[in-house]
């Protein structure tokens, strides 16, 4: 099957090795090794699209395609020789997707990338400069694409960040009730109810104008920047699939909910989920290092709601595809995504206990940033 789909891309040679990599909850990754015509062997990153997840793979692709070549423009006209963009391989017929159809008569939908050499990607890390890199890599790809025509992109996923929505969507799913599963998960349901009021507190501010639509990635993972080994620094932002008009402060909390963490997402041990405050100031000091300059005054003041409002979504996700009967993320055993949701109302309360301390932090690390005169913020 692989070398039927290496067949179907612009890459001439013989495959030679073939693993199954990354740590994804929705599309599968391979890596490829081909050796090509000149005996040389070159990697190639290949991926299946989930297609329930993304209904419109070339919509996505649209997105992924446009927002590439123009941060490769970007970084020319910046001389920035350090960094790279993803860089999308074509079929043979120009497109960047192909399909095969499997033995249940489906579509199989795959994309191609160079694959990125002497860099690493973290699901987890406690080095603080891994998490700065991984704050001013969001930041650095916020920042290019903030003149990015945002009319050309393609909602993949509609309401992606909509907390609300996604509250709603669980309440509803709570009745019915697919699996039988509520009643064992009354606590974490209490606990998500009795937080209502802060789940629209992003989108009105959105909706109403308060605060700006931008370019954002809305996957801001710490495993979705590649760390270059050699120089202790970001190499690239990678899985661009969510790339969509939303607000920084999705991207930015969840940056923080993801690097902050002392623990892995399904670390069951909730004695070990913490959030770091070395870490959080680390990522916090690499975003602002480069969108101080950028951000309004209603934004920097969200900030550390939004990393609370971001981990209560994704509590509520995980929460929701369980009593679903896990039909959403990909799952190592039965209770992987009740796991998750404990892990995540876990690392909520951690963020309450200490979110004076951080929004007092994101203010400091603000007017340390800021530059051009612009006026300090005093609390
Ligand atoms: C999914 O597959 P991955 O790890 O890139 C999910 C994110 C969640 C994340 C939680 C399209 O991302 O929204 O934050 O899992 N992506 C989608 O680990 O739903
Ligand atoms: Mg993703």
């Amino acid at each position: 099957m692989i070398e039927e789909i290496l067949k179907k891309f612009n890459i001439g040679g013989e495959l030679v090795e073939v693993t199954k990599t990354g740590s994804g909850n929705i599309n599968k990754t391979y890596v490829l090794s081909v050796k090509g015509n000149d005996g040389i062997i070159k990697k190639y990153l290949l991926q299946q699209i989930n297609t329930k997840v993304f209904s419109e793979p070339y919509k996505l692709m649209k997105n992924i395609e446009g927002v590439t070549s123009y941060l490769k423009k970007q970084l020319i006209k910046n001389g920035d020789t350090k960094h790279k963009v993803l860089e999308v391989i074509k079929t043979r017929d120009g497109k960047p997707l192909c399909y095969v159809t499997n033995e249940s008569d489906t579509r199989e939908y795959y994309r191609m990338y160079d694959y990125i050499d002497n860099a690493i990607s973290y699901d987890c890390s406690f080095d603080s400069n891994v998490v700065f890199c991984t704050g001013k890599a969001f930041g650095n790809f916020q920042r290019l694409l903030e003149h990015y025509p945002m009319d050309k992109l393609e909602e993949t996923i509609k309401g992606f960040h909509d907390t609300k929505e996604r509250y709603n969507k669980l309440i509803y799913d709570i009745k019915i009730d697919p699996e039988g599963r509520a009643l064992e998960v009354s606590r974490e349901i209490v606990f998500i109810l009795m937080r209502e009021d802060s789940y629209s507190q992003i989108t009105s501010e959105l909706n109403a104008g308060e605060i700006p639509l931008r370019v954002t990635h809305n996957d801001t993972k710490v495993n979705n920047v590649m760390i270059n080994k050699d120089i202790n620094d970001y190499l690239a932002v990678i899985d661009l699939d969510t790339v969509m008009p939303g607000s920084m402060l999705y991207d930015y909390g969840d940056g923080i909910r993801s690097t902050a963490s002392t623990a892995s997402e399904d670390e069951t041990n909730l004695d070990k989920v913490q959030l770091d405050m070395d870490l959080f100031k680390s990522y916090t000091d690499g975003y602002m290092s480069e969108m101080a300059d950028h951000l309004t005054y209603e934004e920097v003041s969200l900030m550390g709601e939004s990393i609370r409002i971001i981990t209560l979504e994704l509590a509520i996700r995980f929460l929701n595809d369980y009593i679903n009967g896990d039909t959403y993320f990909k799952i190592n055993y039965d209770k992987h995504n009740l796991d998750r949701a404990r892990n995540q109302i876990k690392l909520v309360q951690e963020i309450e206990n200490k979110l004076d301390e951080i929004n007092k932090y994101i203010v400091d690390s603000y007017n340390k940033y800021i530059t051009k005169g612009r006026p300090k913020i005093k609390i």
